[in-house]
């Protein structure tokens, strides 16, 4: 048998490693240089402000509140925030460890007395929203993220495009430190992985992100209970306005498009709804290769949702209409009738 064959059942191949490949995509220098800063931040007892992005997702609230317990027990003063207010809170995630030390970004310290600013999950200083101001003012910056389109800013940058959630840099970077994997930062990792990485199924879920779930789970998180908060409870008017959208879903053969609009009497009704997973769910039907979903805007026009399955390019079409987003995920606004606005997308479609 050659070197070149293939592993039979017959054949003894070592397992591979499940090492993080996304870590080749960062600096070692920088590393260092994050981690050095990190340390003497805990030992001199540093103010260190760790922000997450608006409208915080898992990754970016588990990544500032990981942070924040980590690095507050060795000695930091660290204030968690996000720059938004008010600042709503998805339900789950109003009860992750750490979240009743979120600081308002309006009762943060002035630049002056803030020595560190660490940005979390933040494509762009944009992201930041009004904490923004203490990286306008100067307070030395890292950025740490996991967005392929990241803008580099701040003074030290760790960003890994492989990486499935930003809260692996952050398991990184406590590795790195030596410092405890509690209970507590264990859960905030957990539910940062778990919703970034679709419960483990997205493409960028590598063997590592499995290897660091195992790692928390080991560290005594309750998985059973953060499953259902995260992804096995709605409230009622959501699944109201899901029914109404589903029941009104139409099929474009010739384009594989479904698609569905919510009318403004159907947000009246649920007034509390959101529909949030109704594109996803629309696309999941079987004859579908695109989902459209068109949501009444305040001012009268459509919110336009497109997801592709992966042969159609929506990024494409929203462009076409004046919107933006990417090759499977796009959104843009248009004004007409539901039918008129499906006919301008099946229209596009047709084109690619
Ligand atoms: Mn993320």
């Amino acid at each position: 048998m050659s070197d070149a064959a293939p592993a039979t059942s017959s054949t003894v191949a070592p397992w591979p490693s499940p090492a993080p490949s996304w870590r080749a995509q960062l600096d070692e220098a920088t590393i260092d240089a994050v981690v050095d800063r990190l340390a003497s931040a805990c030992r001199e007892h540093r103010t260190v402000v760790l922000a997450g992005h608006v409208s915080p997702d898992g990754d970016a609230l588990g990544s500032a509140l990981a942070l924040h317990l980590a690095l507050g027990a060795a000695g930091a003063r660290t204030l968690p925030t996000i720059g938004e207010e008010p600042l709503e809170l998805e339900p789950a995630l109003a009860l992750l460890p750490g979240v009743e030390a979120l600081v308002p970004a309006a009762e943060l310290p002035p630049a002056g007395e803030v020595d560190l600013l660490v940005a979390l999950d933040t494509a762009g200083p944009g992201r930041l929203g009004t904490v923004a101001g203490h990286l306008d003012a100067g307070v030395p910056t890292i950025v740490l993220d996991h967005h392929e389109r990241s803008v580099p800013f701040g003074e030290l940058s760790l960003v890994a495009p492989g990486a499935a959630a930003t809260v692996q840099v952050v398991a990184l970077l406590l590795d790195e430190l030596d410092l405890p994997l509690t209970r507590d930062i264990a859960t905030c990792l957990y539910v940062g992985l778990v919703t970034d990485t679709g419960r483990f199924s997205y493409e960028a879920t590598g063997p590592d992100a499995h290897l660091l779930g195992a790692r928390l789970l080991a560290a005594g998180v309750d998985q059973a209970t953060w499953s259902q908060r995260l992804f096995e409870t709605r409230r009622l008017d959501d699944l109201t306005l899901l029914g109404r959208a589903l029941e009104r879903a139409g099929f474009v053969p010739e384009v594989a498009l479904v698609h569905t609009h919510l009318s403004p009497e159907d947000l009246a009704v649920a007034a509390e709804g959101s529909t949030e997973g109704l594109i996803e769910l629309l696309r999941t039907a079987d004859v579908a290769e695109v989902a459209l979903t068109l949501r009444p805007a305040p001012d009268g026009s459509w919110r336009g949702s497109l997801r592709s399955r992966g042969r159609v390019d929506v990024g494409r079409v929203a462009a076409a209409l004046g919107g933006g987003g990417h090759r499977l995920a796009a959104g843009f606004d248009a004004d007409g009738t539901a039918e008129t606005v499906v006919e301008q997308v099946v229209a596009l479609l047709r084109e690619g």
